[in-house]
């Protein structure tokens, strides 16, 4: 591990110019925002026994870097809308270390942090709720990783990252994260008979 520190002259051409590191920045970024997409746990090809289809409720990364940390987020559900037939259930998970979501269908809770008194949880630790008409409210309550473990700090209990939700109508059921509907966090599951 040795490096070289090459000292130009005052008047000489840098190496590159300023759009050289501008496009190498693009490409860092778009490699943090995409990368997930090809190893996630939350897509619809994950052998999984508690859920017929799968949704990520976003995805983020921390990075470190020479300053720090850097932290990038994608604030979207991805796989939607999502399709399924009445009796089968629907899994969210939130596959970002940075950030809450919600999974909220029907009237937005006054409180975001807690679940709505409907939901339950399974065996494994997520949340889950029964969805039985489209004019049903239901609230995952914050979808969470658990926060840094730091060194000398007792370490924190799990975060509930998912959630689910069995549709047993056929129906159009949207739903929001009531954190990021603002930034276009919405979906839509599509129950077919
Ligand atoms: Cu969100």
């Amino acid at each position: 591990m040795d490096g070289t520190i090459h000292v130009l002259g005052a008047s000489q051409p840098l190496p590159h110019d300023q759009a050289f590191y501008d496009a190498r920045a693009a490409d860092e970024r778009k490699d943090l925002l995409t990368e997930p997409f090809d190893s996630d746990s939350g897509r619809d090809n994950q052998p999984n026994h508690n859920h017929d289809k799968g949704v990520a409720a976003g995805f983020g990364k921390i990075s470190a870097t020479a300053g720090g940390e850097q932290e990038s987020s994608v604030v979207r559900f991805i796989s939607d809308p999502v399709q399924i037939r009445a009796g089968q259930t629907v899994e969210w998970a939130n596959n970002d270390p940075n950030l809450p979501h919600t999974i909220t269908f029907g009237t937005e809770p006054a409180n975001p942090v807690p679940p709505s008194p409907d939901v339950t949880v399974d065996a494994d630790g997520a949340r889950h709720a029964v969805i039985n008409s489209t004019s049903d409210s239901t609230h995952s309550g914050l979808i969470s990783a658990a926060g840094h473990e730091r060194l000398g700090v007792r370490q924190a209990p799990l975060g509930v990252t998912r959630f689910r939700v069995t549709f047993t109508h056929a129906g159009t059921y949207p739903y929001i994260c009531v954190l990021h509907d603002n930034l276009g966090m919405k979906g839509t599951v599509i129950v077919g008979p």
